[in-house]
């Protein structure tokens, strides 16, 4: 594990950013400026908390989340990459990828007005990832009032290099019964609860149950109403046509084990991907870039 000293004396910015052991035990960035505070675990580049002033948290962390090496904390944006869910072929493989389970490395930090930008990237080759790809990942965050990231994968290997991704994004809401989604309605998602069944989504999307969908051609923003924490949250994805929405709900969440008693209320994943039919192949050399920019306004 780095030692965050060594962090301190290369990328930290007085009265911003600096760099520490959180209060989970995983090596942290912490951020605090005029618009907003956040923390970034270094394994995974895991966003934990972001939270505009004066607002509550709007990226959720589960108070059972428990830091563990190599595995990624419960809550906040975990990166899913190079593949989306189960491995396509090896079983054994770690779902959703290996980039959220691994250190990654701090490249650079600076300030954007009042905002706060921190660049960490992952090399899975340096890494000794068994079978690894080729390729090196970077993410961008920018802390403000509005959350922006930007993950870019560039392909250094001399085939093209087809992957599956997300930033799976936990989302705080009030209550769970009490939220709904805008902005897919007549979307085609594939139905991962119902034995994946292609349906067409009808109005907002509203959770009473287990909900596990990977909704296709889906470019436009997509906004989580909340009426108990009366607020907006605006989630505007660039160079992505796939979103999943999830929730666990009570028996899943319970069988998690670390959402916490009924954790599954307070969440809602909506997770700027590039899955299912939305996969994406990069040209030797190029390089793509997954972004997302997330804003809350009041209801
Ligand atoms: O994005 C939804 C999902 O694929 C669900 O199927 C569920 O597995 C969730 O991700 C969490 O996965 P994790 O491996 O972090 O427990």
């Amino acid at each position: 594990m780095c030692d965050p000293a060594k962090l301190n004396s290369k990328f930290s910015i007085p009265g911003q950013l600096d760099f520490a052991v959180g209060s989970h035990g995983a090596v942290v960035a912490r951020v605090s400026n005029a618009l907003a505070t956040a923390e970034i675990a270094k394994q995974g580049a895991q966003l934990l908390t972001w939270a505009p002033k004066g607002q509550p948290a709007v990226v959720w962390l589960s108070q059972q989340a428990l830091f563990k090496e190599g595995k990624s904390l419960r809550g906040g944006v975990p990166v899913c990459w190079p593949w989306f869910g189960p491995h396509p072929s090896d079983s054994a493989l770690p779902g959703h990828g290996y980039a959220r389970n691994r250190e990654w490395r701090v490249k650079e930090s600076g300030s954007e007005g009042d905002a706060t930008r921190i660049t960490l990237f992952f090399d899975p080759v340096e890494a000794a990832v068994p079978n690894a790809v080729d390729a090196l990942l970077e993410l961008t965050f920018t802390i403000g009032d509005r959350l922006r990231m930007a993950l870019t994968s560039t392909n250094r290997g001399g085939e093209p290099l087809t992957i599956s991704q997300a930033l799976h994004t936990y989302f705080r809401v009030g209550d769970i019964t009490d939220t709904r989604v805008e902005g897919l309605e007549g979307k085609r998602y594939l139905d991962k609860v119902a034995d994946r069944v292609v349906a067409r989504q009808e109005g907002d999307v509203a959770i009473d149950g287990e909900v596990d969908r990977i909704y296709i051609d889906c470019p436009g923003p997509v906004t989580i109403v909340d009426r108990r924490l009366q607020r907006r949250i605006r989630v505007a994805s660039r160079n992505s046509r796939s979103c999943v929405v999830w929730n666990p709900w009570a028996e899943k969440g319970a069988r998690l084990g670390d959402l916490g008693h009924d954790g599954y209320r307070r969440m809602l994943c909506v997770e700027t991907a590039n899955a299912w039919e939305d996969r994406v192949s990069i040209a030797p050399g190029a390089s793509y870039t997954l972004a997302a920019e997330i804003s809350v306004a009041p209801l």
